[in-house]
């Protein structure tokens, strides 16, 4: 595997290339060009320069999250085409400059969702939490400017101010859309996709629906083992693969997460690994990375891993807010390092465990 840190980009993060560089076994970053919008071709030179400047750093673009996915091509209307023959050149233009895992969600309308950005712990620290209760309480429009006016004045990914005005209409569109609807376009768009991955060998990793479940009566398919398996079956090519994110799948407690891992082997090409503690099964906030601090057992979650042959980037995901940082809630630097730490100590244990037999 190689430990990785997400990197928004300069001018959209707080974190530098030359910070990330000095954490003690971070080799490359997961990135993207955070400015462009779903649905437009990336620039030649734009990719270009991004990698420039993160090798310039000493470091390597481990991979793209994330070219993001039209809701044209998840709502499957008629402009669809004109959306994916657009994917499919941003596909062939990172392949070209030797990039080749892209990280993406099909999830309607929103990305990831928390209901609070700074819940604050007994040790000071604030950290990302959930409850179904405030869900329930909001709609969605309350919920963008919600999320944007706490953000640190991060623009929070897939929470774009520019979305908030079209929220009706988004909405709208996927009013007869369910879950085989999406389960349908997904496999469409996958299908159009493929030859591009195989001919640059490009990883699609799909990242689940956080939380695991439908919101705002949205449908929302990345959720458990089975549909994530039909998913792989439905389109049966290495290539389309799996982000599987511990926090994400794991919002649902039904979830085994190492049963899921296992069942995954040789189609997970990215992690994202981090911890949550429960309160109960619909109130949780993202603890520190350790095992002790939170309700997952992390390291069964790297055995399964690291037993099921894995060996694509991984990262630390949303870390507390901690030392008094000011950062986007969740991707500040001295937690997600610490957690980069935890995990790479983790990994070496269970290596050289599985060397000594
Ligand atoms: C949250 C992230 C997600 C993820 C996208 C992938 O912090 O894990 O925003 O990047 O869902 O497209």
């Amino acid at each position: 595997m190689q430990m990785t840190l997400r990197w928004y980009g300069s001018g959209y993060d707080t974190v530098t290339l030359s910070q990330i560089r000095q954490i003690p076994g971070v080799t490359g970053v997961i990135t993207t060009l955070y400015g462009t919008k779903p649905g437009e071709v990336w620039e030649r030179e734009d990719i270009a320069a991004l990698k420039a400047e993160v090798e310039a750093a000493g470091l390597t673009i481990a991979g793209i999250e994330s070219v993001n996915v039209h809701d044209a091509i998840k709502a499957g209307t008629p402009d669809r085409d004109i959306y994916i023959d657009n994917y499919i050149e941003t596909l062939r233009r990172l392949g070209e400059a030797d990039i080749h895992l892209v990280c993406y969600n099909f999830m309607p309308v929103f990305d990831w969702t928390r209901t609070e950005l700074a819940r604050r712990r007994a040790d000071g620290s604030t950290v990302l939490a959930y409850t179904q209760a405030a869900v329930d309480a909001l709609d969605p429009e309350r919920m963008f400017s919600e999320v944007n006016s706490n953000s640190n004045g991060a623009v929070m990914p897939g929470w774009e101010p520019e979305r908030l005005a079209h929220v009706k209409e988004l909405f709208e569109l996927y009013s007869t859309v369910d879950d085989e609807a999406l389960f349908s376009n997904l496999k469409y768009f996958l299908e159009r996709i493929m030859p591009v991955c195989r001919e640059y060998d490009i990883k699609m990793a799909i990242h689940p629906d956080d939380p695991a479940w439908p919101i705002f009566g949205l449908p929302r398919i990345i959720i458990n083992k089975e549909n994530i398996l039909r998913m792989m079956k439905m389109v049966d090519d290495v290539h389309n693969g799996v982000t599987f994110c511990s926090g994400s799948y794991g919002t649902n407690l039904n979830n085994d997460l190492p049963d899921m891992i296992r069942s995954l082997k040789g189609r997970i090409h990215f992690a994202h690994v981090r911890n949550l503690k429960f309160h109960s099964p619909d109130n949780f906030e993202e603890s520190a990375h350790l095992s002790s601090d939170g309700t997952f057992d992390m390291y069964e979650i790297m055995r399964a891993l690291y037993e099921t042959g894995f060996d694509g980037p991984i990262r630390p995901d949303h870390g507390r807010m901690i030392w008094d940082e000011v950062a986007m809630p969740g991707y500040g630097l001295y937690d997600r390092a610490l957690g980069a730490a935890y995990l790479n100590g983790l990994w070496e244990a269970i290596d050289k465990n599985a060397k000594r037999g």
